[in-house]
């Protein structure tokens, strides 16, 4: 059995052994897209908070799942759920910094590198984004991290020079300001697309997690992972405002109680997959390890640049969400 499979599947076999016993009744159906292959562990994760969704609320309200952007393209997810078309879905929502540059907390480069940091940011931040997210018509029920992002490349590179030129699959705002800064040069593709976009040379690197690298079977164009720990960005998953004023008080209580569960099921999935994937790109034939020194210590300066950059566009909120998580650490 697949590792995810197997973290998902005691909580998936309680929930469907509950939706058994019920009795048949016209269920509420909420349709809920999401971005990434059907396989990723956030996927995986969002039909088991379906399922528990299905099950805490008697069958009331039953989720579809509609992964690897099938339903609606990772960039269109956050606004089919405001305008409604869509009760719920989630989105990377670092992908929509030009609505807001706080939605970029979670990528500023090297200032929370790991799980835990990235959790203790998440938490200094929380307030803030669900404001945001409230302004805009949707209420955050649960986020999951990303593991640590890193460069993949179609060769061998030990520094920014070797950089030049490339042509560089990003995934929002900060990624592409990362190529612009490298020399390279920028274009964006939904992660559904890359197998596609490297194996016809679109696309000859990017930075991501080790995770997606896995999940779209990389190694059949790239050659190299280099683990740099940039940040840890995470999934949001969100319901429409409207959507939610409508469910009754005991049916958002159970739905509460799944997000707490996805969220500490997905990041526990996260971290197991941070690993097993970065094996599994060596095993696919890449190489696999950390970034050296001379191309880490140009990449440290350039987050320097990208950090002034985001503290300069989030103004005062940036600075106080930054000293938050200062404080907090
Ligand atoms: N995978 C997503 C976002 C971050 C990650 O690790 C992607 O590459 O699109």
């Amino acid at each position: 059995m697949k590792l995810t499979t197997k973290l998902m599947a005691s909580a998936a076999t309680a929930a469907v052994a509950l939706t058994a016993a019920l009795p048949a009744m016209a269920a509420e159906k909420w349709d809920m897209p999401m971005a990434y292959s059907a396989s990723n562990f956030h996927s995986e994760n969002g039909v088991t908070f379906a399922d528990c969704v299905r099950a805490g609320t008697n069958g009331e309200i039953d989720i579809t799942v509609h992964a690897g952007g099938s339903l609606f393209a990772g960039a269109d997810i956050k606004r089919a759920i405001q305008t409604g078309q869509v009760q719920i879905g989630e989105r990377l929502l670092s992908g929509h910094q030009n609505e807001s540059a706080i939605f970029g907390y979670d990528n500023i480069p090297f200032l929370a590198p790991s799980f835990e940091e990235s959790d203790i940011l998440y938490k200094a931040a929380k307030p803030k984004i669900e404001a945001l997210l409230e302004e805009q018509g949707l209420e955050l029920l649960y986020a999951v991290p990303w593991p640590p992002q890193g460069l993949y490349f179609n060769k061998e590179v030990n520094s920014v020079a070797d950089m030049e030129g490339l042509k560089f699959r990003s995934y929002n705002n900060t990624t592409s300001r990362l190529a612009e800064l490298t020399g390279m040069l920028p274009v964006t593709i939904e992660a559904a697309e890359i197998s596609q976009a490297f194996a016809t040379g679109v696309a000859e690197s990017m930075v991501s997690s080790g995770a997606t690298g896995y999940d779209r079977k990389v190694w059949e164009s790239l050659s190299h992972f280099y683990e740099v720990n940039s940040w840890l960005p995470r999934n949001y998953v969100m319901v429409n405002a409207g959507v939610w004023a409508g469910v009754s008080g005991a049916n958002k209580a159970a739905i509460t109680a799944c997000s707490e569960e996805a969220a500490a099921r997905g990041l526990e999935a996260s971290k197991a997959y941070t690993q097993f994937t970065m094996d599994g790109l060596a095993a696919g034939g890449m190489t696999v390890g950390p970034a050296g020194d001379k191309l880490m210590g140009e990449l440290l300066k350039v987050g320097e640049t990208m950090t002034a950059e985001w503290m300069e566009a989030a103004g005062a909120e940036g600075q106080a969400l930054v000293d938050a998580y200062k404080g907090m650490k």
